[in-house]
């Protein structure tokens, strides 16, 4: 059997069949060694529309040789070049690494990264996160990122931020830099949280009952989708004993990060997002 299957209709045969789920608890006869088995199941969601020239299918396989207990669950959002083919294709050649899921139509980065996660969630992961598909955030910084929640238990998320350091990467354009920095000025105000850099698509979760709740319900606010997830934790904590975002999620320097051309966001998508900004703060911040 194989651990995942390519770009079945609505996800059919994909892991969430039972002889998938033998596969996770480590059927001895697919031959999952004993250390991947003992290790947490992390599943990193690519959201995919219309990458088939930036889809980088080596640079998955170097990574899944060394690293088998990471998961890709690609979700191509009603693609209209070859990127459905391409990722089938990396998927069968992949099998227990790779899968693919597949939407009938294009509906957005947010609702593309909430459907495999909660595909991922439901199929068992330990972790669960999702990575921009064109690898600005290299593949490589993924152990960082999981050896961290290993080690913080308190911890329930990890945003990848790209924070220029001596000794660290961070080759953006200028006029992307600032402003990104004009918007992450405004999400933080918004948040009322210092936080440096939400909209990096590296990110990774703590699988729980609240990280499932967290991906439950489409978002409200298109690409700052990932400000409404703090806002969404901020409002279920609010008023209990339990830590805030800030004690729950950390920033996770990038060591690298690369501006890759072929963005399909634009300024019309800043002013976008300020609109969801406010979508943001009327519906889970406004006390
Ligand atoms: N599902 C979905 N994903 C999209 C859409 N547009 C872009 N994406 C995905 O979102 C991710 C980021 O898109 P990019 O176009 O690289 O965004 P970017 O402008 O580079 O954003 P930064 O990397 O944060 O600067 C990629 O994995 C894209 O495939 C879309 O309409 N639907
Ligand atoms: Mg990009």
């Amino acid at each position: 059997m194989s651990g995942c299957h390519a770009g079945l209709p609505n996800g059919r045969g994909w892991p969430g069949s039972s002889d998938y789920r033998s596969w996770i608890s480590g059927n001895p006869r697919v031959g999952v060694d004993s250390a991947a088995m003992d290790h947490p199941s992390t599943y990193i969601v690519i959201p995919c529309y219309n990458e088939a020239h930036r889809l980088q299918p080596d640079e998955f396989s170097r990574f899944s040789s060394k690293h088998g207990d990471v998961r890709f669950l690609f979700v191509d959002d009603g693609s209209t070049d070859d990127t459905l083919a391409r990722l089938e294709a990396m998927a069968e050649h992949a099998p227990r690494t790779c899968g693919v899921l597949p939407l009938a139509s294009n509906q957005g980065k947010a609702e593309a990264v909430r459907q495999g996660m909660n595909r991922a969630i439901d199929e068992g992961a330990t972790y669960a996160g999702y990575w921009d598909a064109d690898l600005a955030t290299p593949l490589d910084e993924i152990p960082r990122f999981i050896q961290t929640l290993d080690a913080h238990p308190r911890l329930e998320a990890l945003f990848g931020s790209r924070v220029q350091l001596l000794g660290h990467v961070i080759d953006r354009k200028a006029s992307r830099h600032y402003l990104g920095r004009v918007g992450a000025t405004a999400i933080s105000i918004t948040l009322g949280l210092a936080v440096y850099d939400t909209q990096c698509g590296a990110k990774l979760f703590r699988v729980s009952p609240e990280c499932k709740a967290l991906f439950a319900d489409p978002f409200i606010s298109g690409w700052v989708f990932d400000v409404e997830i703090i806002a969404r934790m901020a409002a279920a904590r609010r008023g209990t004993d339990r830590l805030g975002p800030a004690d729950v999620i950390r920033e996770l320097p990038l060591r690298e990060w690369r501006d890759v051309d072929g963005s399909k966001v634009g300024p019309i998508d800043f002013l976008r997002s300020m609109v969801g900004l406010a979508r943001i703060h009327r519906r889970y911040l406004r006390r």
